[in-house]
């Protein structure tokens, strides 16, 4: 019995921690995906994501198409595919942020990086996250949440992670068995 509820506490815990390290997923041009028809701003979509180490970015296509290619920020500027630091071309490729920085991407197909076609994911430290939801922007309200105005690193995510250990606490006297 105890060796039971040593692994479903483990199990709890774990589930936890990994629950609070899960990243956000941003799938590019939302619902028109990545494509060089219509008129998808991605220089715009992306400015009003917050992008961080760990989250995901989904790019939906046709593979007949189009690809991704992550490229130099010089190959970016140029429209550059001939030498990409990377390649992708199953029609839902989902790429997690390991970086911070600039992630840059683009169509590999003739002519669609110049018609628009291209991205660039800049990824910025958790700590610049308003509130415990990724997806949402900053607003009033959100900002409002955090106790301090401090602007030292991962102030806002040690906080929520505190509440969570505290939530857990109970969770896992009850399944020790007290
Ligand atoms: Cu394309």
């Amino acid at each position: 019995m105890a060796f039971f509820g040593k692994n479903v506490v483990a199990f709890l815990l774990m589930t936890t921690l990994f629950g609070v390290s899960l990243g956000a997923v941003y799938k590019v041009g939302d619902s028109a995906g990545w494509t060089a028809m219509g008129s998808v701003d991605y220089k715009k979509w992306a400015s009003t994501k917050n992008f961080h180490v760990g989250d995901e970015i989904l790019f939906n296509y046709n593979d007949q198409f189009h690809s991704v290619k992550e490229v130099t920020h010089q190959d970016f500027r140029s429209c550059n595919a001939a030498s990409p630091m990377a390649a992708y071309t199953t029609g839902s490729d989902s790429i997690t942020l390991k970086n911070l920085g600039h992630h840059y991407f683009l169509c590999g197909f003739p002519g669609h990086c110049e018609a628009g076609q291209k991205v660039d994911i800049m990824g910025t430290p958790v700590s610049l996250r308003p509130s415990a939801s990724p997806n949402y922007p900053s607003s009033p309200s959100a900002s409002s949440q955090l106790t301090a105005p401090s602007p030292a690193l991962n102030t806002a995510s040690s906080l929520q992670f505190n509440k969570l250990l505290w939530a857990f606490v109970p969770l896992a006297l009850l399944a020790i068995g007290f």
